[in-house]
């Protein structure tokens, strides 16, 4: 134990892309563990950690809240988790929370796996889902597209030139998108 390599895929795709979606059908057939970002802050807010209120703040302002207290998040679950595979969803958001990670924890992405759809498409998804997150209104939703685009998708770029993006067509309905995924996934197994 301690010296088995830990393999990481970050899950990134733009609000509503459907990334929690996919990560749970991974975890049911691959073996990994699913670690939210957002979750994670979502949850850090409830427990009435001292951050909680800055956190809660950006979240609705859909602003990228600080590196050290998401890397913070994502390094207690991972050890808490006991398991060696990881699926980083919704992290690293801009070049910063990146090198950060890659800084703080020695770990390289084993690839990225980007989900592409359209800012419609997505938008819909969100202003549909009604399960009472304070960042799925309109105002917000505008704001969390603009940070993808400017912050989020030159994070992408730079995994893209070292050839470690699996990208695929997240515009389709859920069953289809996750036969592309599973192509992806399927080779780790052997
Ligand atoms: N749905 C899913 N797939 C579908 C399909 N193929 N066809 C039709 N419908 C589909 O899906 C969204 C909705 O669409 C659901 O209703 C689903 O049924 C349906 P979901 O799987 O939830 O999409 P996801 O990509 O996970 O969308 P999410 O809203 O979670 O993405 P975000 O990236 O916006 O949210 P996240 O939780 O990652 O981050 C929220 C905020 O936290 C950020 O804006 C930021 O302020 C903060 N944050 C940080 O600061 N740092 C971090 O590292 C992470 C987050
Ligand atoms: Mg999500």
């Amino acid at each position: 134990p301690g010296d088995k390599k830990i393999i990481v895929v970050f899950v990134l795709g733009g609000p509503g892309s459907g990334k929690g979606t996919q990560c749970t059908r991974i975890v049911e057939n691959f073996g990994f563990t699913h670690l939210s970002a957002g979750d994670l802050l979502r949850a850090e807010i409830k427990s009435g950690s001292e951050n909680g209120t800055m956190i809660s703040n950006m979240i609705k302002e859909g602003k990228i809240v600080p590196s050290e207290v998401t890397i913070n998040l994502l390094q207690k679950a991972m050890l808490e988790s006991g398991n060696d595979k990881f699926l980083i969803d919704g992290f690293p958001r801009n070049e910063e929370n990146r090198a950060a990670f890659e800084n703080v924890t020695k770990i390289e992405p084993e690839f990225v796996l980007f989900f592409d759809c359209p800012e419609e498409e997505m938008e819909q998804r969100l202003l549909s889902r009604n399960q009472g997150r304070d960042d799925d209104n309109i105002q917000t939703i505008r704001k969390r597209f603009r940070v993808f685009v400017e912050s989020s998708l030159p994070v992408v770029e730079y995994y893209d030139m070292k050839g470690k993006v699996q990208k695929v067509d997240a515009l389709k309905p859920i069953d289809e998108v996750f036969e592309s995924v599973k192509a992806i996934f399927a080779p780790l197994n052997r």
